[in-house]
């Protein structure tokens, strides 16, 4: 009796395997993907595409390869997005500061002071109204996946402490590539220069740009510490990253295959956000080893870079949409009450 009832579970513990065998084979053919970044392999960008590639490829019994090529191996996060589109590469992670060009209302993130938490971000992004800018893509040729953490932006530079306003009359300041960037860091009364991350390292180190600004990890990862000495705590906007799939490439996929990617990347988005912030708590003290003299803002000076910076948003509301704009303030209004 007993004998027998074990024989019959195994047979069809047997059968379930495989059905959901076949299952696989079907649902996944052989392919590629070629997954760009920007910053260096050994960064919290490199760690989280590792890590999405292996839950690919688990999930797919072997047959989706991710490959992680970081280093802007394959071009600037500008260049990436035009391979995507035109479907020469499939996937990359990059700023969303970088899309703004193609899609406007991405330039709402870019908003000084928008976030005051991790969580207030999370939820925002994670919610409804994230939903509605990343799904902007779409017509622009490219799937917006999941956000991750880039983090709030700090600045460096290599002329002299920044403890005020006007420390930064004469500071040529890298930004990235958009309007907001360039209205706020021009409000701030710096001469602010757009140039591709790609080409940051190189811009600092032959001081054709005397500073720049980024999350903690960043400035650590990059090695900007040794071509920056000055660090100051301005946490002036928080910057997110968008993973984005080359829609001409996702319209070829089964909903199978559609599904691990959209679960593998919520999966690393969870794990990104983790490590990224566990590395930030560490980071400022790592940097002060490396020798980076670091300062914070008095709040009397924070509260005047505030009202300066609040001069852009009318123009943020103006290229973004008012709509955009309300939708935002109000998910971040009531992110902050919750
Ligand atoms: C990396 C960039 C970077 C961003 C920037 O490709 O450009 O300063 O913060 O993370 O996307």
């Amino acid at each position: 009796m007993r004998i027998k009832f074990t024989l019959c579970a195994l047979a069809v513990a047997a059968v379930a395997s495989t059905t959901a065998g076949l299952a696989q084979a079907q649902d996944f053919k052989p392919r590629i993907v070629r997954f760009g970044f920007g910053l260096v392999d050994d960064s919290n960008q490199g760690r989280a595409v590792r890590m999405f590639a292996k839950e690919v490829e688990k999930a797919t019994g072997g047959k989706m390869k991710v490959r992680a090529i970081g280093n802007a191996s394959l071009g600037s996060d500008t260049q990436m997005q035009q391979a995507l589109i035109g479907g020469a590469q499939e996937m990359m992670v990059g700023s969303t500061a970088t899309l703004v060009g193609l899609v406007p209302e991405m330039g709402i993130w870019d908003t000084p002071f928008l976030f005051s938490s991790a969580k207030e971000a999370d939820t925002v992004l994670d919610g409804a109204e994230g939903d509605k800018v990343k799904a902007k893509l779409e017509a622009k040729g490219m799937v917006g996946l999941v956000y991750w953490e880039n983090g709030f932006r700090n600045l460096t530079n290599s002329k002299r402490p920044v403890t005020k306003v006007e420390d930064l009359n004469d500071v040529k300041l890298r930004v990235m590539q958009n309007n907001v960037f360039l209205d706020s860091f021009k409000a701030l009364g710096a001469n602010a220069v757009p140039l591709p991350f790609s080409e940051l390292f190189t811009a600092l180190e032959t001081r054709a740009v005397d500073g720049q600004e980024n999350p903690y990890n960043t400035v650590l990862s990059s090695k900007f510490y040794e071509v920056q000495k000055y660090l100051t705590v301005t946490n002036h906007v928080y910057s997110p990253w968008i993973v984005t799939v080359s829609k001409k490439w996702w319209d070829q996929l089964t909903p199978a295959e559609k599904k691990v990617l959209q679960d593998a990347a919520v999966k690393s988005r969870d794990f990104e956000r983790q490590d990224t912030r566990e590395e930030a708590a560490k980071a400022l003290a790592d940097l002060k080893a490396k020798g980076m003299q670091v300062n914070e803002l008095a709040p009397a000076e924070v509260t005047r870079m505030r009202d300066k910076l609040t001069s852009v948003n009318a123009n943020i509301a103006k290229s973004v949409g008012q709509s955009t704009w309300d939708d935002v303030n109000a998910a971040v209004q009531k992110a902050r009450a919750a």
